[in-house]
């Protein structure tokens, strides 16, 4: 019979990961104490408020806090399990950055009493689950690792990668199969139990690179895919072809299924976790490689494609429709629209540029000090503008008249205008 976890949880990083994780299993009945360096998101927590928007994890947060389920802290305290959700971004030569992931370890290590379960659930390269073995082995020596005894070990060690849709993320945390690779099966197990608390999906058992791999997997599958989108919107361009119409006609076939091209691949992850493979076998990896380079080279592209187009106006006024990384959440950070945006405003210093965006309240700090852009709101932008450039296809934005653009250039990376 599959084992069910009983005790307190230490989620450590309250992000768009730990948060949710920390609310689902919070409401459950589970004792929760979410750990963040940030003073500020510990103390919204503490209120019961989201420090970012998602969808129904605002009430989330407000009933497990005031069912005294859900306490946050910036120290780690005692605990049964302890989950890591903390950022794993790339250095420059795109390699991990696992700087978060060791100071989260460092300040787990000497709470451990033996026992506990310790899950990764940040995006890691293959192999990260077993170095974080090895760091707890050197931090706690008086502790038998897994990686380090064929027997039972003091401390559980697996990686259970989250695979949950910003926007979505409170349905797929509960409905989504997920996997639970250990150190050992027996650490795989352990952790498993802690997701059966709430995962409605299938829980898949593994070993923890074969856990870390698929992550990887799951989103250079997806920027694969929008690289192919996106390279045959520059080659329709180029054919002077409408792309929107090509991908409609070529999606009628029974198994074709391409994506939607748009400004390039933003977020934390698709334009970040191919490179950990690339990382891991250099070699092998091309096209992993060159769809990377394919989706990052798409807002110059963009960029170009708008100068172009404003080449015929004196001074024009440019209404850029979208910041956000993606449709529908307030999230700049790694936004291809921002960078469509700053590379604009850098070539056209002449024009004029209003960035429109319903989930934005202030610009970011480079666009902020450009005196040439400035935020707008989408009805006002569009009227006063020569060139429409829609980046981001907020519902907002679907909904808008279509006589407010005539007489404007309109270019359109999402297609959103013509649906
Ligand atoms: N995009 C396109 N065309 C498309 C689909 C997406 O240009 O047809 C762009 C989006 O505009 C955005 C980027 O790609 O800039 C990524 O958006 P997304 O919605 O595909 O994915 P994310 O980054 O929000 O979430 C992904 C998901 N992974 C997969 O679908 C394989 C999610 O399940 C993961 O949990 C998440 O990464 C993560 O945290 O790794």
């Amino acid at each position: 019979m599959s084992a069910t976890f009983s005790g307190r949880v230490a989620v450590v990083g309250l992000g768009y990961i730990g948060l949710p994780t920390a609310v689902v299993l919070a409401t459950r009945g589970v004792d929760v104490v979410g750990v963040d360096v940030n003073p500020a998101t510990v103390d919204a927590v503490e209120h019961g408020q989201v420090p970012f928007v998602e969808p129904d994890l605002a009430v989330g947060v407000t009933g497990a806090v005031a069912m005294g389920r859900l306490k946050a802290t910036t120290e780690v305290p005692s605990a049964d399990a302890y989950i890591i959700a903390v950022p794993t971004p790339f250095n420059p030569d795109h390699t991990a950055d696992l700087s978060y992931v060791r100071s989260a370890v460092e300040s787990v290590a000497p709470k451990l009493r033996g026992g506990e379960v310790v899950v990764i659930e940040s995006t890691s390269p293959p192999g990260t689950t077993e170095t974080v073995s090895r760091w707890l082995g050197e931090l706690r020596p008086d502790l038998r690792m897994p990686h380090a005894t064929e027997g039972i070990p003091d401390v559980f060690l697996a990686h259970c990668p989250e695979r949950v849709l910003p926007g979505r993320i409170m349905v797929e945390m509960i409905t989504n199969d997920r996997v639970v690779g250990g150190i050992s099966p027996r650490c795989a197990e352990k952790a498993a139990a802690i997701y059966r608390v709430f995962c409605q999906g299938e829980i898949l058992l593994t070993d923890a690179a074969s856990a870390e791999m698929a992550k990887l997997v799951e989103n250079s599958y997806r920027d694969v895919n929008i690289a192919f989108a996106n390279e045959l919107s520059l080659i329709c361009d180029s054919l002077q072809l409408d792309v929107w119409e090509v991908i409609r006609m070529a999606n009628r076939h029974p198994r074709v299924n391409i994506l939607t091209p748009g400004p390039g691949v933003g977020g934390h992850c698709i334009a970040v976790d191919p490179w950990f493979i690339v990382g891991a076998a250099p070699g092998l990896s091309k096209l992993i490689k060159v769809a990377r380079e394919v989706n990052d080279s798409k807002p110059h592209h963009v960029a170009a494609q708008v100068a172009r187009r404003a080449a015929r106006f004196r001074d024009p006024v440019i209404a850029c429709l979208g910041l956000t990384f993606k449709a529908n959440v307030d999230d700049v950070r790694e936004s291809p629209a921002r960078e469509v945006v700053s590379l604009i405003a850098e070539s056209l210093p002449d024009a004029e540029i209003m960035v429109c965006d319903p989930y934005v309240e202030e610009l970011p700090r480079e666009l902020a000090d450009r005196s040439n852009v400035r935020l707008q709101r989408a009805t006002a932008a569009i009227t006063g503008a020569d060139i429409v450039v829609m980046l981001v296809e907020h519902d907002q934005f679907r909904a808008l008249s279509r006589n407010l653009l005539e007489g404007k250039v309109v270019f359109d990376t999402q297609g959103v205008l013509r649906r």
